[in-house]
């Protein structure tokens, strides 16, 4: 059986990537693929506790590193539980946001040295990596102009805006460092802009 291929979506708030998760699904399900979605920090009944513990107003302040050690808990339970074992049923897995959220939130939003984010991610993943990685990117207040109308928002939605373009920064600052796995998709634009980048680039697959 050949392993399922490991593709991630990533990006700052209103980028639009529950908009073209959708798209993709539907797009690789032409293609006869099969596609686990699941998602970050989450994806797992113990992850999607956590997820609830991270992002709940009452949870309130959070050291720094006690917010990236439970990223990276979730994402361990998410690896070992549900994405190792849906690849090698020969599954694709499409993850809503990955490890390069923690390299942009904790990073590059909290000010967490990468080296110690790469420690984790040693431990969790050793040489584990998504075989793609589609980052959508949008100016921090475009993304935040789309998502305004949702009304409450989370523990981290409560930043303030250079947080949040630190976060953006960060995300294409990665993309220049993995340009083979990291592929920056001008996020800007229409709907169907990004969706026929986002195709094009599946095709390479
Ligand atoms: N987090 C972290 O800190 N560290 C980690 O390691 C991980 C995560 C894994 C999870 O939030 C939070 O956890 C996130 C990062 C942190 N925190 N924050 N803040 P999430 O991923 O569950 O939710 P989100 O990132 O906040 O998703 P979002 O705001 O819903 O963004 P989106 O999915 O990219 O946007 P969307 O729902 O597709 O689109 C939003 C609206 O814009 C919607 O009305 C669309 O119709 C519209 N839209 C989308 N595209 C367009 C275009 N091109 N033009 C016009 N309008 C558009």
């Amino acid at each position: 059986m050949e392993r399922g291929k490991f593709i991630t979506i990533d990006g700052v708030e209103g980028a639009g990537k529950s908009t073209q998760i959708k798209f993709i699904c539907e797009y690789l399900k032409t293609k006869g693929i099969h596609v686990v979605l699941t998602r970050e920090p989450g994806g797992t009944e113990v992850g999607e506790k956590i997820r609830a513990l991270l992002l709940s107003n009452s949870t309130g302040q959070m050291h720094a590193d006690t917010e990236l050690m439970l990223m990276f808990a979730a994402r361990n339970e998410h690896v070992q539980n549900k994405i190792m074992p849906a690849l090698e049923r020969g599954d694709w897995v499409l993850s809503d946001r990955f490890t390069d959220s923690s390299y942009a939130y904790q990073g590059g939003g909290r000010g967490l040295d990468n080296s110690r984010i790469a420690q984790l991610e040693l431990w969790v993943m050793q040489d584990f990596t998504p075989d793609m990685t589609l980052l959508l990117d949008v100016p921090v207040e475009i993304g935040m102009s789309r998502v305004e109308s949702r009304g409450k928002k989370d523990r981290i939605e409560m930043e303030a805006m250079d947080f949040f373009d630190r976060v953006r920064q960060a995300y294409i600052a990665r993309s220049k460092e993995f340009p083979d796995r990291i592929k920056l998709i001008d996020s800007s634009q229409t709907i169907e802009h990004t969706t026929e980048q986002i195709a094009v680039i599946l095709d390479t697959l």
